[in-house]
């Protein structure tokens, strides 16, 4: 057999320590399934070879649920939802009930990730249904190859214009479906060149061959749809949503798409947006685009993932009233109750973008009558290019626990985008994935961590962070000890550690304009109107107050009153807030300059532990993998050395104020 150019990653089914468990699984009984039916032939095909790689055994079927079988069995009572599943063991009876196939096979995931981890399945008794109905990747591939912010390769779906399927296509599914995906979108939201034509006949052979794999794992194919594809592709000289021939040719378009790609999901769009057409040209609103496109597909049953990342970028803020995070809330906001049932908008974790610290988003929750999705981006960047170590998910966990105050006991955000609060199934979590064509997929061996615990976490959102990573060291890395704790102690902080070292209390961006990876303070693509952080001699920070651009009002009460007011705003998050004096003193009792200088050498301090840390597991984890992180590493230092430098420096000078403890600022 051909070698594998890629990691098997969290399913490499090595040999495991036994504990037992093979007593309880020598043969498999299917009850209420169809062997036949393709995703139960995945859900099987994946217990054989895990117990083949894991335990060195060959389950065979059974016609009888005895003792020492494990027992497949259909059940959907209520308690056990759509894709949900059981997993109970007693007396030597080990059952998997589960509601339907993609159940069966997030249970079997399930079990294997327990025998991974070299965990007893004795006396099991859980039940796992998913908290969101729709679990979402977006892939911003293009089809030259090219990865729009990707950091691991080029992509493994497109290459030079032709689509890619082959074993990797299959492998990903596995992937992902392992972690509970449902739905993925393999082309970039910017929608150009030849990827407008991901809808006609060139590549309609391949989307149909890539929809039916992933539909073997349970997961249906999504693409960005390029808006003006009617003047694009169609040869008209419109797209206004409301023209009779504009909409006329989407009919026609998207019978032959529906038929032509079954398992299709339906579509992202991206739209007035960086350039990109949408319905604003036409003087309609966003809900006139999205509605027009989702009444057309719902005979298909297919839905509509509309962003809400509509900002002017070329808008001029000196005014002081104008202001970036506004825009998503004011676009959106005025429409709510207007889109149509399949309509999702799907909505950025924070107003601005995927910084490593920024409020949430008041568009989630502050819509009350629409469908909503969370956006948040696993690919890291503006966190440290899959260079830096950086675990999102303790920050996905914040995001989804906030609390909007939309009403009722069922508001936080994971209420909001689970369907809880509105009682909608039109609803879910969607990230920007972070994989390429590289070995490990992930560009650093850690950041697959990022795409493990992105899966999970949005399968059952109660995990914890903690929880979650250990899952991901013990399968991916090691079920020794130390190698696991070491881990732990590196990852767990590093999204603190990042923050300390780049950009201080929620500012934001100072980052190399496009590129978004190394330190340029007054860097910030649309400058042309001044500094993004607004800092001067005497302070920095965006006033976003109800004296400054207003944005703060945009939360539900007591949220907009405690982000308003300087003395009750969060201090993470206190520059996105306020404009604030270096001399204010902090609930540390330190001044702000002092807190940006101390918090920029601690980084750095902290990024030399991590490395100490991991040097300590030289020969206990594989050689490829120490080798691929120590690498990293040693950029990883460089860019918080250049980042603690620069910023210090730069806001010494502004300010004027020396560092208490006479550090070298450079
Ligand atoms: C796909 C940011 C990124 C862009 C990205 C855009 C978006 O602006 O820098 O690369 O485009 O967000 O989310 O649409």
């Amino acid at each position: 057999m051909e070698e594998k150019k890629w990691s098997e990653l969290w399913l490499k089914y090595t040999e495991k320590e036994k504990r037992g468990n093979d007593k309880l699984i020598q043969g498999v009984y299917l009850k209420g399934f169809d062997a036949s039916d393709a995703v139960v032939k995945s859900a099987l095909e994946e217990w054989t070879a895990g117990l083949k790689g894991m335990y060195g055994m060959e389950p065979a079927m059974e016609e009888n649920p005895n003792a020492g079988v494990l027992s497949l069995i259909r059940k959907a009572d209520g308690r056990i939802r759509k894709e949900g599943y059981e997993l109970l063991e007693q007396d030597g009876c080990l059952q998997l009930l589960a509601g339907d196939e993609k159940g069966l096979l997030y249970g079997v995931f399930h079990l294997l990730r327990l025998i991974s981890m070299e965990k007893d399945l004795r006396g099991i008794s859980l039940l796992c249904n998913p908290d969101n109905p729709l679990r979402m990747l977006n892939h911003w591939d293009n089809m030259d190859g090219s990865i729009e912010r990707g950091y691991s390769g080029n992509s493994f779906f497109f290459e030079q214009d032709r689509v890619i399927v082959d074993g990797r296509t299959r492998d990903y599914a596995r992937l992902a479906a392992s972690v509970g995906i449902n739905g993925v979108v393999i082309n970039n939201v910017n929608v150009k060149q030849a990827a407008t034509y991901l809808i006609t006949d060139r590549y309609f052979a391949e989307m149909k061959a890539m929809a039916e794999i992933f539909a073997e794992y349970g997961i249906k194919l999504y693409l960005s749809l390029n808006y003006a594809a009617t003047m694009e592709l169609g040869g008209l000289d419109s797209a206004d949503p409301l023209d009779p021939g504009v909409i006329a040719w989407w009919e026609k378009k998207m019978k032959e798409v529906f038929e032509r790609i079954p398992n299709l999901g339906g579509f992202l769009v991206k739209a007035d947006s960086e350039g990109r057409p949408g319905p604003f040209t036409y003087g309609r609103t966003q809900a006139d685009g999205a509605n027009m496109l989702a009444d057309i597909v719902k005979p298909y049953g297919g839905i509509i993932i509309w962003r809400c990342f509509v900002y002017n970028c070329t808008q001029d803020w000196r005014d002081y009233k104008t202001d970036r995070a506004r825009a998503g809330y004011d676009n959106f906001i005025k429409m709510d109750g207007d889109y149509h049932d399949n309509v999702i908008l799907q909505i950025k974790n924070g107003p601005m973008d995927f910084q490593i610290r920024e409020p949430i988003s008041p568009l989630l929750g502050g819509l009350k009558k629409t469908n909503q999705m969370l956006e948040v981006q696993v690919a890291q960047e503006y966190t440290g290019h899959q260079i830096d170590v950086c675990y999102l998910i303790p920050m996905f966990k914040e995001i989804l626990d906030f609390k909007t105050y939309c009403g009722g006991d069922l508001d936080t955000v994971a209420d909001v985008i689970s369907g809880r609060t509105m009682g909608n199934a039109n609803a879910g979590i969607a990230a920007v994935c972070n994989t390429g064509n590289d070995f490990c997929w992930t560009g650093s061996e850690l950041a697959a961590a990022n795409f493990y615990g992105f899966g999970r976490l949005a399968f059952r959102t109660s995990l914890s962070a903690e929880e979650i990573l250990e899952e991901w060291i013990r399968m991916s890395v090691s079920n020794e000890a130390e190698v696991v704790e070491t881990i732990e102690k590196i990852m767990l902080p590093s999204r603190e550690t990042y923050e300390k070292y780049t950009s201080p209390l929620g500012i934001g961006w100072m980052v190399t304009p496009h590129v978004h990876y190394g330190c340029s303070v007054d860097g910030y693509e649309y400058s042309r109107w001044g500094t993004y952080h607004r800092a001067d001699h005497l302070g920095i920070g965006v006033d976003r107050s109800d004296k400054g651009t207003g944005y703060a009002l945009q939360y539900y009460e007591p949220n907009a009153s405690m982000y308003n007011k300087m003395e009750s705003c969060p201090e993470e998050l206190l520059l996105f807030f306020h404009h604030v004096p270096y001399t204010y003193v902090l609930k540390s009792n330190k001044t702000l300059i002092q807190h940006i200088y101390d918090s920029h050498f601690e980084g750095v301090e902290e990024v030399e532990e991590m490395i100490r840390l991991w040097e300590s597991l030289q020969g206990k984890v594989d050689t490829g993998v120490y080798e691929n992180v120590r690498r990293r590493f040693g950029m990883q230092l460089s860019n918080a050395k250049e980042w603690r430098d620069q910023v210090n420096s730069y806001f010494y000078r502004k300010s004027g104020i020396a560092d208490e403890r006479g550090r070298v600022i450079y």
